[in-house]
């Protein structure tokens, strides 16, 4: 996903990027959620209603790049990868300007860095602010039942094996593989079910993450293996005064 701005820093207008798949036919590399990612959005100016200033920022490529002095929260809203009753283990990582922050475990160790594991919402505040220009990614990583590495995704090289929603995008309607939740469940928080868009701040993302299959056609591919919001704010004190809203699942 590419977003360009245009007519000013507050019009930010997405469109598809040609993939690798491009040499299949239409109909094939077309997943039933490809509007998502294709809708992207032109976002409003400043009149939005929020504890927190809001942060313009551009999406080139799957990477959040903040046009101004930021800081940044990450919250891991859920997780849900499975076979047969049984948890992969998934674990993640946040890049902001070539720094790594853990703060729910690392990326490498499946036992310590397990995120899916059906705890509540987790929140990180980077204590820091940032340059604007600095690209922001999230790495994550699922594990076999044996710990061996499976599937590796980061959003700092585009994937069709991520999704990212901002507010107005259509919610995803993806079933979740076996008994597991839905991608829609994991993000109910921040569904407007009036009009079954996604009710985010102007300042915020979510990445799904599919961390079972490589191909977006596959029963497997349910998009909810891992979930992550991404804020941006002033400093991370305003973050940190900000509403912390926790989405629930099973
Ligand atoms: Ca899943």
């Amino acid at each position: 996903m590419e977003v360009m701005q245009k007519g000013g820093s507050n019009m930010i207008v997405s469109r598809r990027k040609p993939t690798a798949s491009g040499d299949r036919p239409a109909s094939a590399r077309l997943p039933k959620w490809a509007g998502l990612v294709c809708l992207g959005a032109v976002l409003a100016p400043a009149a939005w209603a929020q504890a927190d200033t809001p942060i313009d920022f551009t999406i080139s490529d799957d990477r959040v790049v903040p046009t101004e002095d930021f800081a940044v929260k990450v919250s891991v809203l859920g997780a849900a990868i499975s076979y047969n009753g049984t948890d992969f283990p998934v674990t993640t990582q946040l890049i902001v300007d070539g720094q790594i922050y853990e703060p729910f475990g690392p990326l490498d160790d499946p036992e310590a860095g397990d995120v899916n594991d059906h705890s509540p919402p987790r929140h990180f505040i980077v204590p820091q602010v940032f340059d604007p220009s600095v690209s922001i990614a999230v790495a994550s990583t699922s594990w076999h039942f044996d710990l061996s590495e499976w599937k590796s995704r980061n959003t700092s090289q585009p994937s069709d094996m991520v999704m990212v929603l901002r507010n107005g995008d259509p919610v995803p309607n993806i079933d979740g593989f076996g008994d597991q939740a839905d991608a829609a469940d994991l993000v109910a928080t921040y569904i407007d079910t009036d009009t079954n868009t996604m009710s985010l701040d102007i300042n915020q993302v979510i990445y799904l993450f599919e961390l079972a299959t490589d191909d977006v056609d596959s029963a497997y591919a349910d998009f909810q293996d891992l979930v992550v919001l991404v804020t941006l704010g002033t400093t991370p004190e305003a973050l940190e005064a900000g509403d912390m809203v926790d989405a629930s699942y099973d």
